[in-house]
């Protein structure tokens, strides 16, 4: 398959479930992404080391917790701090998440399930 993005996933820190995380990563590396997978209770500041050093064109980050779904904006306020946000799509998902959640965090995207996201991934790096 040709390769068609980089994407650093992981589960965000203080969460370890990572079945749903697994399913999206197997999705997108079936559709032709690159996948790092940095696994569960991944720090903000590591999702931000990983996009520095691997420099994915999409940051997928899950949370099954409605206390961890907390820690998402962590992400992009390190990444726009380290003055990379503009270099990086964010992808968020997991039960507790939703669309609105995305949008006042400011990710770039949110997918309900696993097919969905490989869609939005394509048009994301597109
Ligand atoms: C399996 C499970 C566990 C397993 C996890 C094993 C593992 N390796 O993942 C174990 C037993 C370890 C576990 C532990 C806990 N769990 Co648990 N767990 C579940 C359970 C039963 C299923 C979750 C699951 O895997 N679903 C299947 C996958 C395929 O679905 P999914 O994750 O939603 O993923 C899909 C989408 O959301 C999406 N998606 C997911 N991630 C992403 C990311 C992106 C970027 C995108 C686009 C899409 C996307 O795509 C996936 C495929 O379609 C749920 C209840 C339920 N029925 O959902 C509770 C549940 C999530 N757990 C819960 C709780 C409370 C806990 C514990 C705190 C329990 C405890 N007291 O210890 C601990 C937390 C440990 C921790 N620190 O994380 C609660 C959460 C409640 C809440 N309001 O936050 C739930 C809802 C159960 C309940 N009803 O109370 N859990």
């Amino acid at each position: 398959v040709k390769k068609i993005g980089k994407v650093v996933a992981g589960t965000i820190e203080g969460d370890l479930h990572d079945i749903g995380k697994n399913l999206v990563c197997m999705m997108l590396k079936g559709a032709g992404f690159e996948i790092i997978d940095l696994g569960v209770d991944v720090k903000p500041e590591e999702f931000v080391e990983a996009a520095k050093g691997a420099k994915p064109d999409i940051l997928v980050i899950s949370a099954l917790l409605t206390t961890t779904m907390l820690n998402m904006p962590r992400v992009i306020e390190e990444l726009k701090k380290a003055g990379i946000r503009d270099d990086v799509k964010v992808l968020i998902g997991g039960a507790p998440v939703s669309q609105t959640y995305a949008e006042e965090i400011g990710a770039d995207g949110y997918s309900p399930d696993s097919s969905a996201a490989v869609e939005l991934a394509r048009r994301l790096v597109s």
